[in-house]
């Protein structure tokens, strides 16, 4: 599309000045002070610096209307993602000192067995996709950052600050979550705390945001309101409202199309060019799907997988029971077609899973109904060596310890000799290399 042809639709009638060469000159000469005495100083704090005839209210309240749908929508899968951990049990959370912010945590459901797939992938997926709309929503309203007087009453002073944390923490939450989803494992535990703390922050400075912007936003969506960005002198046009509104939309989109396919799978999989694609190539055939760290790269000894390997399993601090391998596979063995599910927000498609199941575990070591696990790895040090289950998700028939995926021997990498695999569980409590199995009532 031609600049010059679009222009002419939706730009005002009037004919804009030609660019002047040179800077542009301030509006006023220095003498002129304005009625309160204070004259902006020269710069970004007067009106004539910002020449682009994009900004406006249309501009501003479209992005504004887009964001309003999308973060909330953030929050609360972000939220739910945080429940999806069960971190009220041992082992489960690195987070200290959420207190009450843990207030709203409920037992996470097992169905239906995609939930946590859809979650995840929801957050980070339109996660990215709003990364141009929050640039272009902030470069829209970027002349109010050096509004002049810089505080006219404790009114502005509390609206310009709630502006700020609102700002500062959308970045913040953009920031550390696109490295997160990027390179969670580069960081330690206290990364992910800051997310999960920097969502409290925003959702405080949203509440505020909106009490006091709500009105305006709608009186700007039928171009009344919020004329201050209107540029008192605007410069010629180089592209139409509309079409920069297109151009933030098909960046979004764009973004999407590189991303998603990490959560859809099937066929769109390969399209995830910008989704990390976990740590190694899984390779072909029945274990063939993605590996998030390696046996080697965790420093599993392949003696501890090997021969040696058994599996113990008791009741709070009642007698071990000890299997080999072989023990298991003599077990009642079960099927469930079920995905991996990472927080990163990449997920498999259903794989077919074979193994013993959790209850009869429990039933084995006389564990009660309602009774959880603490699942434990040969892994010797690192955050997801262990994680605990809840009594909902012991119980249920599709959760497995499996030894065998889509017909084959799990893999080393996969977790061999048996690794946890239970309906919606986030991928992180999907322990590989089980050692031991402690059921119990956990709190
Ligand atoms: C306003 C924006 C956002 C809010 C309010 C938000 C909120 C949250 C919350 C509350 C959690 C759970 C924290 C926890 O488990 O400790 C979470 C997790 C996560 N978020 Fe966000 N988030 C935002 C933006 C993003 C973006 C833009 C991305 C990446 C594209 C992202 C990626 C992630 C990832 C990968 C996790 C799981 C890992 C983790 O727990 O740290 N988030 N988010
Ligand atoms: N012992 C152990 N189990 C683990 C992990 C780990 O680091 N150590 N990573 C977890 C994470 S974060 C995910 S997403 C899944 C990935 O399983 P996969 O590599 O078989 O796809 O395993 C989980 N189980
Ligand atoms: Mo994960």
């Amino acid at each position: 599309m031609g600049a010059s042809a679009a222009y002419g639709r939706t730009m005002p009638a009037v004919r804009p000045p030609e660019p002047r060469p040179g800077p542009h000159p301030d509006p006023a000469p220095d003498t002129a002070a304005g009625p309160g005495g204070t004259l902006p100083p020269p710069g970004p704090f007067r009106p004539a610096f910002w020449r682009s005839p994009l900004r406006g209210p249309w501009f501003t309240a479209l992005l504004g209307t887009v964001l309003l749908a999308g973060l909330p929508l953030m929050l609360l899968t972000g939220l739910l993602s945080y429940a999806a951990y069960n971190p009220d049990l041992p082992g489960n959370d690195t987070t200290p000192g959420k207190g009450l912010l843990g207030f709203y945590l409920f037992s996470w459901p097992t169905d239906p067995h995609w939930l946590y797939r859809l979650n995840q992938g929801v957050h980070v997926t339109l996660g990215v996709a709003l990364v141009p709309v929050v640039l272009a929503k902030l470069w829209s309203v970027l002349p109010r950052l050096f509004a002049w007087p810089p505080l006219r009453s404790a009114r502005h002073a509390l609206e310009r600050a709630s502006t700020l944390l609102l700002v500062g923490s959308a970045l913040f939450e953009f920031a550390t979550g696109i490295l997160n989803m990027q390179l969670f494992y580069v960081f330690p535990g206290s990364f992910y705390a800051l997310h999960f703390y920097g969502a409290w922050v925003f959702l405080a400075a949203l509440a505020v945001h909106l009490a006091t912007r709500v009105g305006k936003l709608r009186r700007g969506l039928h171009d009344r309101g919020m004329d201050e960005l209107r540029a008192t002198e605007p410069a010629p046009p180089t592209i139409t409202r509309r079409g920069a509104a297109a151009l933030v939309g098909a960046g979004s989109l764009g973004l999407v199309a590189v991303t998603a396919g990490q959560s859809i799978g099937g066929p769109l999989r390969r399209t995830a060019l910008l989704a990390p694609h976990g740590g190694a190539d899984p390779g072909e055939g029945p274990n063939g799907f993605q590996i998030n760290k390696t046996a080697a790269a965790l420093g599993i000894e392949p003696a501890d997988i090997g021969e040696r390997w058994r599996l113990v399993v008791r009741a709070g601090s009642g007698p071990r029971t000890v299997f080999t391998r072989a023990e298991l596979l003599a077990l009642p063995q079960h099927t469930a077609a079920l995905p991996i599910a990472c927080v990163e927000g990449w997920s498999t498609d259903d794989q077919m899973w074979r193994g013993v199941r959790l209850a009869d575990l429990a039933a084995l070591v006389g564990a009660g109904e309602s009774d959880g696990v603490f699942a434990e790895s040969a892994q010797q040090k690192g955050a997801f060596r262990a994680a605990s289950l809840r009594a909902n998700q012991v119980h249920d028939p599709r959760s497995l310890l499996a030894l065998h995926v889509n017909g084959a021997v799990l893999s080393r990498d996969h977790g061999y000799p048996a690794r946890i695999i239970v309906p919606a569980n986030p991928g992180v409590h999907n322990t590989k290399w089980v050692t031991r199995l402690t059921f119990g009532e956990l709190p």
